[in-house]
């Protein structure tokens, strides 16, 4: 209990059943062990609202975070790219929190700053003029209006677009933003901690600034492996789960 592990972009989805069969495992043997489990985005490929909350995989991954928060573990999620549209009923299942993007959390004496990391691909025109559309409260509501088929259909739609534009996106602007990184940092106070996922690109970075130093920590994907981050008083450390 003198630990708290962050993961994200595990892409949870009815055609990889065995990523959630890791998942629910990691939940129930290595998660029940944390004071603390923070979610930072893309837990599911897409949701497309709380009424498609019984569907597929929802359920068992909802009763196994349940689980969880019912033994006493604090279970955070800052929504990603793909899950913005969790809500109170997935809330109310789940009894997560949700947390807003970026948050800064006090851990272990330490200032941490969270995000999901896709707000700071700055050099994505394209994707940040539409994440600027969708993520407004009247388009929110507007999209949730329509039945469900409607809006899944609408998704791989767009997913479909967005694998196509991505094929052919530079690498280097699908990453982060270096002065992005740099003008959130300041806006924190230069945290020695930054925690985000987003990019599919895990590593540690060292950030110098203004005469301060903070590591940043890019979580992996769950498409090969699991893989979580734990952090304790002594740091943090990078695990793999075996497939
Ligand atoms: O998620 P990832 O890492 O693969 O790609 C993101 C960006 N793409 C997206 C789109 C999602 O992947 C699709 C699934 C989301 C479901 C969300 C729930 C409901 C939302 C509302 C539905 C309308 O986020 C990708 C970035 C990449 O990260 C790296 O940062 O490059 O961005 C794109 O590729 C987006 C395009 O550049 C712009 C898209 C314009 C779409 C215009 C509408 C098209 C409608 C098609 C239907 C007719
Ligand atoms: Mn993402």
């Amino acid at each position: 209990m003198d630990h708290c592990l962050f993961i994200s972009d595990l892409h949870l989805c009815d055609s990889r059943p065995h990523i959630t069969k890791v998942f629910i495992s990691f939940l129930e043997k290595t998660a029940s062990n944390a004071q603390a489990l923070y979610i930072l985005g893309d837990l599911f490929e897409y949701w497309a609202g709380d009424d498609a909350i019984a569907t597929g995989i929802h359920k068992p991954v909802i009763d196994a975070l349940k689980m969880l928060t019912k033994r006493g573990i604090k279970v955070f999620l800052i929504p990603g790219n793909r899950d913005f549209l969790i809500g109170e009923g997935f809330v109310n299942a789940t009894d997560i929190t949700i947390l807003p993007d970026p948050s800064l959390v006090l851990l272990y004496d330490r200032p941490v700053l969270l995000s999901h990391g896709d707000a700071l691909c700055t050099d994505d025109i394209a994707y940040q003029q539409f994440r600027s559309e969708v993520r407004d409260n009247a388009w929110k509501t507007r999209f949730l209006s329509q039945p469900l088929a409607n809006r899944i259909t609408y998704i791989e739609q767009l997913r479909a677009k967005s694998e196509q534009e991505k094929s052919v996106k530079p690498m280097q602007i699908m990453d982060v933003n270096q002065d992005a990184v740099a003008d959130l940092l300041r806006k924190y106070a230069c945290p020695p901690l930054f925690i985000h996922g987003h990019t599919h690109r895990p590593n540690r970075h060292i950030h110098a600034l203004d005469g301060n130093v903070c590591e940043r920590w890019v979580l992996g994907d769950w498409y090969e492996q699991g893989s979580y981050l734990k952090l304790s008083a002594n740091g943090c450390h990078a695990h793999a789960l075996s497939p």
